[in-house]
């Protein structure tokens, strides 16, 4: 019996052995495929366009004084790559993106926002403090053929802002698609410093965005199902243009980095590691500039940097594998080993001169955080803040007018979120219980935040009391965003009680 018994058993043993090598085998390729760069465009990218330079938005001064703009939403058209393949968008005044806004503080502005596209959209304001019922969030929503036309005065630092929809469940569709500008602060404590200021000559926006396209040239939104944070594109866009370069003709430049994309984090830097000065963040100037090699921004985030470049040479813009902090197998799958050549600056062979860099930009009046009135926690998970997915008929808290609070902020999941709040501009207190770097040294309203590295802010919320129309706080990350991880506030007259948000159907503009 043992004898017949033999080749039956060195048969499963082969099977065996067989399963074992093919198993090994496809967890081998599997750790291969896993390992690997997912997108890496480095030295792939052809520099054969010019980069498109948003227009600056004229706009007229009306009787009462105030700087009024038009911007008309639409649905466009645009062969992005030169191969006749169309792409449906949307865009302002425009087939892509919006022409940038400009606008001194202490100006009063008008925006006659005109919805021609076929659905309910919003225009929201990033960065700027303004009452909320002119905000642009969810609240205010414009139906098709309507007119909306928020009006405020701009009482801020001068500042890299930017204006995208904010409908809600909607939103990253709306940007996706090519619905977002730039909106620039001008006030004289910028003007009174040598910076180069002159737009599209050495004062640039750079918008960054990943896209996908389909076969017959369509935007794709496909997400693989292991990618928790949205859609990751594999062809950058910069101001709209693909493979693109800027002629430089000066010794510096400054570039206003945008990260408007709806998922993806950058870590920009420059082909040769050359160092540039940071010398703007969300919210304005920093104290001084600050010496990087490598600028990391979320979606929403931005930094303007000056670049210095030698007459005659070329130098690429660069994104390397952002440090998302999740862990190996979270960060390949959110786009964390992912790398882009993103611009070709083009020095030409004689460049005028341009002045150094400040060594002090402007003065930082710090926030106490020993003087905060309130102190909260704010969890992000899944898809909740604090284990609640948003809700436009629950306002979350209020904060009083004329205090300053200080909220920590907390990803308590391993995957990657951000934190932007509306009305005001912030302050980085800390980040995992230690001093922020430099980058973080000035004023913020998005901040990234790594898996279980608390950061903490303060924030003054200095006027603009309306007990029933809330602002939004909420991860940048347009997918997070739309599936419920948002939040509302108001500011509230001290003793006031929170009111009631209007009801969503109420709304819509006029027009
Ligand atoms: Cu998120």
């Amino acid at each position: 019996m043992p004898a017949r018994r033999r080749p039956l058993t060195r048969l499963l043993l082969g099977v065996l052995a067989v399963s074992l090598v093919l198993c090994c085998g496809g967890v081998a390729a599997g750790g291969w495929a896993l390992a690997r760069a997912g997108t890496d465009t480095v030295g792939q990218v052809e520099f054969t366009r010019p980069l498109a330079v948003p227009p600056l938005a004229g706009s007229r001064v009306d009787d009462r004084g105030r700087r009024v703009f038009d911007l008309l939403a639409r649905e466009g058209r645009r062969d992005f790559r030169g191969d006749g393949r169309q792409t449906r968008t949307a865009g302002f005044d425009g087939d892509y993106l919006g022409p940038t806004l400009r606008a001194r503080r202490g100006e009063q502005v008008v925006v006659n926002v005109v919805n021609r596209l076929a659905e309910r959209t919003s225009v929201h304001w990033h960065g700027m403090h303004l009452p909320a019922r002119m905000d642009g969030g969810p609240h205010q929503s414009i139906r098709p053929g309507a007119t909306w036309s928020p009006t405020w005065t701009v009482d801020q630092p001068a500042a890299t802002l930017w204006y995208h929809p904010h409908p809600h469940g909607e939103t990253e569709d709306h940007v996706y698609r090519g619905l977002a500008g730039m909106f620039i602060v001008d006030d004289d404590r910028e003007a009174a410093l040598s910076l180069p200021r002159r737009y599209g000559v050495d004062d640039v926006p750079v918008i960054v965005q990943d896209r996908s396209f389909s076969r017959s040239g369509e935007f794709t939104k496909t997400r693989n199902s292991i990618n928790a944070i949205g859609v990751l594109g594999d062809t950058l866009l910069v101001n709209g243009t693909v493979g693109p370069y800027l002629d430089v003709t000066t010794e510096r430049v400054r570039l206003r980095l945008l990260n408007g994309s709806t998922a993806r984090l950058y870590d920009f830097g420059f082909a040769d590691d050359r160092p540039f000065d940071m010398i703007a963040s969300d919210g304005g100037l920093l104290p001084r500039p600050a010496r990087l090699t490598r600028i990391q921004l979320s979606p929403g985030e931005r930094a303007e940097i000056v670049v210095s470049v030698r007459p005659g040479e070329r130098v690429t813009l660069r994104s390397t594998g952002p440090d998302l902090g999740a862990g190996f197998l979270a960060d390949r799958f959110a786009g964390g080993r992912d790398r882009f050549d993103v611009l070709q600056l083009r020095a030409a062979d004689r460049l005028a001169p341009s002045p150094a860099v400040p060594r002090t930009l402007v003065p930082l009046q710090r926030l106490d955080p020993d003087t905060a009135s309130d102190t909260r926690r704010l969890e992000f998970a899944g898809r909740s803040i604090n284990g609640q997915s948003m809700d436009l008929g629950r306002i979350d808290f209020a904060v009083t007018r004329d205090t300053t609070e200080v909220w920590e902020v907390a990803n308590i999941d391993g995957t990657p979120h951000n934190f932007h709040v509306h009305d005001v501009q912030f302050q980085v207190l800390s980040v995992a219980g230690e001093a922020p770097p430099p980058e973080l040294g000035g004023w913020k309203d998005t901040v990234y935040l790594a898996p279980h590295r608390p950061v903490r802010i303060a924030l003054r919320f200095r006027d603009h009391s309306d007990p029933d129309v809330p602002y939004m706080y909420h991860c940048h990350l347009l997918y997070h965003e739309d599936a419920g991880m948002m939040g509302q506030f108001v500011v509230v007259e001290p003793g006031q009680r929170p009111g009631r948000p209007p009801t969503h159907s109420a709304h819509g503009g006029h027009g």
